[in-house]
């Protein structure tokens, strides 16, 4: 089986609370083999590990986030070899992330690259960022999200589209599909990402867990099923100290310190 050098996924902690996780195989615009795929998710499974974390941002290159799973890995594999390599293990790791992640993408991110982005909470997109499901134009279609995750975000005839023709779309439109959550300058994605992650710091923690939980689980569920998770997630809120301290401080008039407690 394919592996990589180590270091195809950077890991950094800009502050205690902030992961940055980066994609690093620029020489195939970051196409995701099965060596990088086992270091993002030894890399996510280690977050969700730390404590402390509050925020992840995971990101790729200038010019592209990921163009999509490595083709030349996959011309080489049966059917019974992509069953055996349980991709759906490693995307799980990253879906399963407790804490927001948010998909910081300039340049590419095609087929593999748009599902891993998908993956996140919030895609924030650089004006030049390029999005598609161009599976199709290689004999394959979307295995990892593209024909589901993508439909519940904009919805069956646009999703149609994209993964039918292969076609790339602008961050712009993207946006207009509810696919992205916010387009910002080339030069201004990672400070904002920044900023956002340290606003996403200082909120308290275990209602972002709350949040995140209730909108990925309620997604799939009855509306009255999920309308009740939200009530018991609100409840479950009520017995942390940030509830006391969020509302202390509105009341004090000052800044609130949230401990994730
Ligand atoms: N896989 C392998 N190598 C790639 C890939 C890729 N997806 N994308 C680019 N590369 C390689 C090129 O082969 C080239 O290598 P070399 O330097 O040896 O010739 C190098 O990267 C640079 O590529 P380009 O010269 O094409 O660079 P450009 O900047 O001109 O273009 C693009 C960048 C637009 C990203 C272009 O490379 C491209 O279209 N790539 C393919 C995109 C694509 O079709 N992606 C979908 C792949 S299929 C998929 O994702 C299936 C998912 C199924 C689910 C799997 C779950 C396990």
């Amino acid at each position: 089986e394919a592996s990589s050098a180590d270091n195809e996924v950077l890991l950094e902690f800009p502050s205690a609370h902030i992961a940055i996780v980066r994609l690093n195989r620029p020489h195939v615009r970051n196409a995701l083999d099965l060596g990088i795929r086992k270091e993002l998710a030894a890399v996510f499974r280690s977050l969700a590990d730390n404590a402390e974390l509050r925020c992840v941002i995971l990101t790729g290159g200038d010019k592209f986030f990921a163009a999509g799973a490595d083709i030349e890995d996959m011309s080489r594999i049966d059917a019974v070899q992509m069953y055996h390599r349980h991709t759906e293990r490693l995307w799980a790791a990253v879906a399963e992330c407790p804490v927001p992640v948010i998909a910081a993408v300039a340049g590419y991110a095609l087929g593999g690259g748009l599902e891993l982005a998908m993956n996140a909470d919030m895609i924030v997109s650089a004006r030049s960022a390029r999005f598609g499901q161009p599976e199709v134009r290689v004999g394959i279609m979307p295995g990892a999200g593209g024909t589901q995750r993508l439909t519940r975000a904009i919805g069956k005839f646009r999703a149609m589209y994209l993964c039918m023709t292969g076609y790339l779309i602008s961050a712009d439109e993207a946006y207009d599909m509810g696919l992205v959550s916010k387009v910002v300058d080339d030069a201004e994605l990672m400070p904002h990402c920044l900023e956002l992650a340290q606003h996403l710091a200082g909120q308290p923690p275990i209602a972002l867990q709350q949040i995140k939980e209730v909108v990925l689980h309620g997604a799939d569920a009855p509306l009255g099923a999920a309308l009740a998770l939200e009530r018991k997630a609100l409840q479950l809120l009520f017995a942390t100290q940030d509830k006391q301290e969020g509302m202390k401080a509105f009341l004090e008039k000052r800044k609130p310190d949230y401990k994730g407690l």
